[in-house]
């Protein structure tokens, strides 16, 4: 099901996709959920919400994607956009460089209203010039947030960034903040203690062997 929500239904996941004015985000919405595409520009306003049901390892998940507006005058409504948000998707367009630079205010919105969703950072429109995708893109760097080149006109790793911010958010709602790696040593911690604790039980004192 890939349908713009007209109605309250319950999602298993929160995507929000955020960044300036007219980086793509719709657009980018669009070529994900119809494989279209038209230059036709028109400014989201305040908020749409669509629902896409997606496949992760076997199993369905629901997802409500929350295309904002960048336009500033929205800005005090964007606590509700964050809210309960599971994962963001954040763009920027390679052919202006302050919505590069705006990133570092988009990026403090999210670490104001939800501190640890996952982050992937899109630097759209790379058909109107693909040499950007050998630049450095320090951002992403410093911030140890995974980058994607895009194009949303010829669909250039559209479906893939989804994919990816689908799964880190299913991780995220299963482990919060933690890290896999964070879950797997607590369990081996867990275990550890018990083992310790039963060959306590077992002799009454604790054996020193182990
Ligand atoms: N060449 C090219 N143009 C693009 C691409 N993505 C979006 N555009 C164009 O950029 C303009 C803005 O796209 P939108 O998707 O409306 O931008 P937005 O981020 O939703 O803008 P707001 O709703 O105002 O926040 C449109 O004219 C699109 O056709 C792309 O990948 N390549
Ligand atoms: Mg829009």
């Amino acid at each position: 099901m890939n349908t713009k929500v007209e109605e309250e239904k319950s999602a298993d996941i929160k995507l929000i996709i955020i960044g300036d004015a007219a980086v793509g985000k719709s657009k980018f919405i669009a070529r994900f959920l119809e494989d279209e595409y038209n230059s036709f520009r028109s400014s989201t306003k305040a908020l749409d919400l669509y629902q896409k049901e997606m496949d992760v390892d076997g199993e369905k998940v629901t997802v409500d994607i929350y295309d904002t507006a960048g336009q500033e005058k929205y800005e005090s409504l964007h606590a509700s956009y964050y809210f309960q948000a599971h994962a963001c998707i954040m763009l920027f367009d390679v052919t202006r460089k302050a919505t590069y630079t705006n990133l570092k205010k988009w990026h403090g919105e999210v670490k104001k209203y939800c501190e640890n969703i996952p982050i992937v950072l899109v630097a759209n429109k790379v058909d109107m010039n693909a040499s950007i995708t050998r630049k450095n893109f320090k951002f992403a760097e410093n911030n140890n947030i995974p980058l994607y080149f895009t194009s949303c006109a010829d669909g250039t790793n559209v479906v893939s960034v989804f994919r990816e911010a689908v799964c880190l958010a299913v991780g995220h709602k299963r482990f919060g903040s933690k890290s896999i790696v964070d879950e797997a040593l607590e369990i081996l911690e867990d275990q550890l203690f018990i083992k310790e604790k039963d060959s306590i039980d077992e002799k009454g004192n604790k054996d020193t062997k182990n």
